[in-house]
């Protein structure tokens, strides 16, 4: 038996420690923290509520957009607000851009490099003058040993173009190639939100009660030839990749293991009425992977756990509407700053996998037929988690082209009641971001903020154990991979990799001994 520690697991945001205790080849038990404290929400007690949208898409650089949006459903909420059509889909182009552009980092710039060998392109043997000259620049880099943005990482026989694993140096060579022409396309997919919302990440354009730029012919031609191009991107090349690396027999284990423990949770997101009855993704919950019987989703049934966080009993298993955080960093058997949240008790996935379950698309279905998904034990892991990101990312792309259409220059961006604060009041925003469903919860008082909670998605995923000791769907997911060498847990990574953690929206709270304030909230 051994214990294998990976701190900090890499290409992914912000500081998580995994420990797995490897025995006879294969994990036994699984441990996820949250290792370090960030601070946000105690920021905003006693601040004007406009101030939260504009310091609350500050808590990550990558889904900067689905707190923005989070922010400003809660507060439109809170005062009432009937959103225009225009402001809705806005939004919901602007969100579109930072699924398009945060599911191609995780594929190519975060996940890829657990599948594919870089240094096969130096065996490049093909005549693409595109790749005669990456191979170029890479055997540069390796002479001059500065490869260090494709590392750390394992050696693996297994890896796309290694000599005698699966694939060939030409075949690694191409997908690194779409690597780089990944860069190009995520600054394309920055560009476009830009367009409605100003620089990003840290944007301007989307306010309680509405947005702030007015469709015109002119952004709305800007931002569908983008679209255009990055459409043609995501099915031409992204969509392919996965399958590619799909089709390696090496990896059809992959299909099955890393499954989270088959309970999965979608709030639902990209409102298609005023009110959000309904939406492109729709909302609903699955048990035990009984994915014909989609459930509904009550945001009651939601509490945290904290048996194995850092905070005192008095923070034990209550909604979040409700929640408090009084840390206790002495206490016994705890290893994580991340709460637990539960569902009716439950670890829940969130994420493309979980939204792809709850809408099942053409293309999902069609893929876990064909790999045998549904066979049972029905189970998802690893490679379905990474291709139901891309199959969600094209059916996003796909439908901004619909909404942009929809968009009428003459109708109005704001409705003005977003500007009248109430002396009291409430407000929730209950979205998905890329990684996952996302609630911001705002009481107002006084007609300033008095309490403002967010509970994101890796919180969701790489959440410890609660009090009944049920693990976390990352923790789970880990249980019973194949590790042969201990010097090696690529497959650990590759499983944690496949959820695409944010450690820093998963802890976006602040530290009582660096500013004083004993009362504060961990998602
Ligand atoms: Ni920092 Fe985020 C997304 C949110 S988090 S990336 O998507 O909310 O897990
Ligand atoms: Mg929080």
């Amino acid at each position: 038996m051994a214990i294998v520690s990976i701190d900090p697991v890499t290409r992914i945001e912000g500081h998580l420690r995994i420990d797995v205790e490897v025995e006879n080849g294969v994990v036994k038990d699984a441990w996820s923290s949250g290792t370090m404290f960030r601070g946000i929400e105690m920021l905003l007690k006693g601040k004007h509520p406009w101030d939260c949208q504009q310091v609350t898409e500050r808590i990550c650089g990558v889904c900067p957009l689905i707190h923005g949006t989070a922010s400003s459903y809660a507060l439109d909420d809170a005062m009432d607000v009937e959103l225009p059509d225009n402001a809705r889909i806005i939004r919901n182009l602007c969100l579109g851009g930072n699924y398009i552009q945060s599911h191609i980092l995780h594929f190519y710039h975060l996940q890829a490099l657990d599948y594919i060998d870089v240094t096969a392109v130096l065996n490049y043997s093909g005549v693409n003058p595109g790749l005669l000259a990456l191979r170029s620049k890479i055997a540069g880099l390796a002479k001059a040993n500065d490869l260090y943005f494709f590392l750390p990482r394992y050696e693996s026989a297994d890896y796309v173009g290694t000599p005698g694993g699966p694939g060939d140096a030409n075949l690694a060579t191409e997908l690194v190639g779409h690597y780089v022409q990944a860069l190009e396309m995520r600054k394309k997919a920055q560009e476009m939100i830009s367009i409605f919302y100003g620089r990003m990440p840290s944007f301007v354009g989307t306010i309680p009660g509405g947005v702030t730029t007015k469709p015109t012919l002119m952004n709305i031609a800007a931002f569908q030839s983008r679209l255009t191009e990055l459409r043609q991107w995501i099915d031409s090349i992204y969509v392919q990749d996965v399958l590619t690396v799909a089709e390696v027999p090496d990896y059809e284990p992959f299909f099955k293991a890393g499954d989270s423990g088959g309970n999965y949770l979608a709030y639902g997101g990209f409102d298609l009425d005023q009110k959000g009855t309904e939406k492109f993704l729709p909302r609903g919950t699955i048990f035990d992977n009984n994915v014909m019987d989609v459930k509904g989703m009550e945001e009651k049934e939601i509490t945290e756990s904290v048996q194995y966080s850092w905070y005192t009993p008095e923070c034990e298993g209550l909604n979040p509407k409700y929640g408090k955080t009084d840390p206790d960093l002495e206490k016994k058997d705890a290893y994580s700053f991340l709460k637990a949240p539960r569902y009716q008790g439950k670890p829940m996935e969130v994420g493309p996998m979980a939204r792809m379950l709850v809408k099942k698309p053409d293309l999902l279905v069609k893929l876990a037929q064909d790999k045998g998904l549904l066979t049972p034990p029905v189970k998802f892991g690893i490679l379905p988690r990474t291709a139901a990101r891309a199959i969600e990312c094209k059916l996003v792309a796909d439908a901004m082209a619909d909404w942009l259409t929809q968009l009428d220059p003459s109708k109005p961006i704001w409705d003005p009641k977003g500007k009248e604060i109430p002396n009291e009041s409430y407000g929730r925003g209950l979205v998905e971001g890329p990684r996952g469903a996302l609630g911001h919860w705002i009481h107002i008082n006084n007609e300033k903020t008095d309490n403002y909670q967010a509970v994101v998605p890796t919180t969701w995923n790489a959440s410890p154990r609660d009090k009944e000791g049920n693990r976390g769907p990352v923790e789970t997911s880990l249980i019973g991979l194949p590790v042969p060498d201990v010097d090696n847990p690529v497959n650990v990574v590759r499983c944690v990799r496949s959820f695409d953690p944010c450690l820093a929206c998963a802890i976006h709270i602040i530290h009582p001994e660096h500013n004083g304030v004993k009362e504060f909230r961990v998602v």
